[in-house]
């Protein structure tokens, strides 16, 4: 599996060129592609790349892979973006947010030019919500309102404890994690906008109609969907 996000990270090197600034995403396909593209920019001398990291940890590996980072408002406009996600429909909707980056990740890939998802086969399926649940980023003094509020959608969430089950976990954000479980997602879009309307909810990890471009890595190559 490691090998097919590799495969998947090395693709979506060749979008990257000189004068861009990258959206970086956060999880293990994207940190393979963040240290490519470190590798890249010294091999190939680029000019004028900045990555826009989507949370601490994509921020940090950025930097020990020696792409110069920037922030969302020193720039006019984001060029391109590249992450992974844990659900692709056969629409290119997806699901996101195991690593609770997702708000972030939102206001980035929202407003990139070119969003790039990067997946192995093992993220396809026939409809959003088949095999993982949907993180909900929420106030924390809302996390249990919102949990029984999802009742109304068919949905049963959990809150998100750390490894060590000790405490929530806590996002970048200072918020909590909700993962709400649906029977099945019908229509993604109305479910993204619907979840957003319950007050206390920050944003969802359903990303509808956003990415552009999926990089998929199989054992026969990678394949493209658009
Ligand atoms: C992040 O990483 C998330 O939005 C998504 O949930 C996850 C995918 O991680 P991995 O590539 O490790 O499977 O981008």
């Amino acid at each position: 599996m490691e090998e097919l996000k590799k495969l998947a990270a090395k693709e979506a090197l060749r979008y990257i060129d000189d004068d861009m600034i990258i959206g970086l995403g956060t999880g293990s396909t994207t940190a393979y592609f963040i240290q490519m593209l470190g590798k890249k920019l010294m091999t190939e001398e680029l000019e004028d790349v900045y990555g826009i990291p989507t949370s601490h940890q994509s921020r940090l590996l950025a930097l020990e892979s020696g792409i110069p980072v920037v922030t969302l408002d020193e720039v006019d406009a984001i060029d391109i973006a590249v992450d992974g996600a844990d659900e692709v429909d056969p629409h290119l909707n997806l699901i996101k947010g195991r690593g609770a980056a997702l708000t972030m990740e939102k206001i980035i890939e929202y407003r990139a030019g070119t969003f790039i998802v990067l997946v192995d086969e093992s993220k396809l399926v026939e409809y959003l919500g088949q095999r993982v649940p949907v993180p909900i980023e929420v106030i924390p003094a809302a996390w249990r309102a919102i949990k029984e509020e999802l009742e109304v959608f068919n949905a049963t969430a959990e809150l998100r404890m750390g490894v060590k089950k000790d405490g929530p976990v806590i996002t970048d954000n200072g918020n909590f994690i909700l993962d709400a479980k649906f029977i099945k997602i019908e229509d993604p879009l109305d479910m993204e906008i619907e979840l957003n309307n319950i007050p206390g909810v920050v944003e969802n990890g359903i990303f509808a109609d956003i990415a552009d471009i999926i990089l998929v890595g199989t054992k026969e190559g990678v394949k493209k969907l658009e």
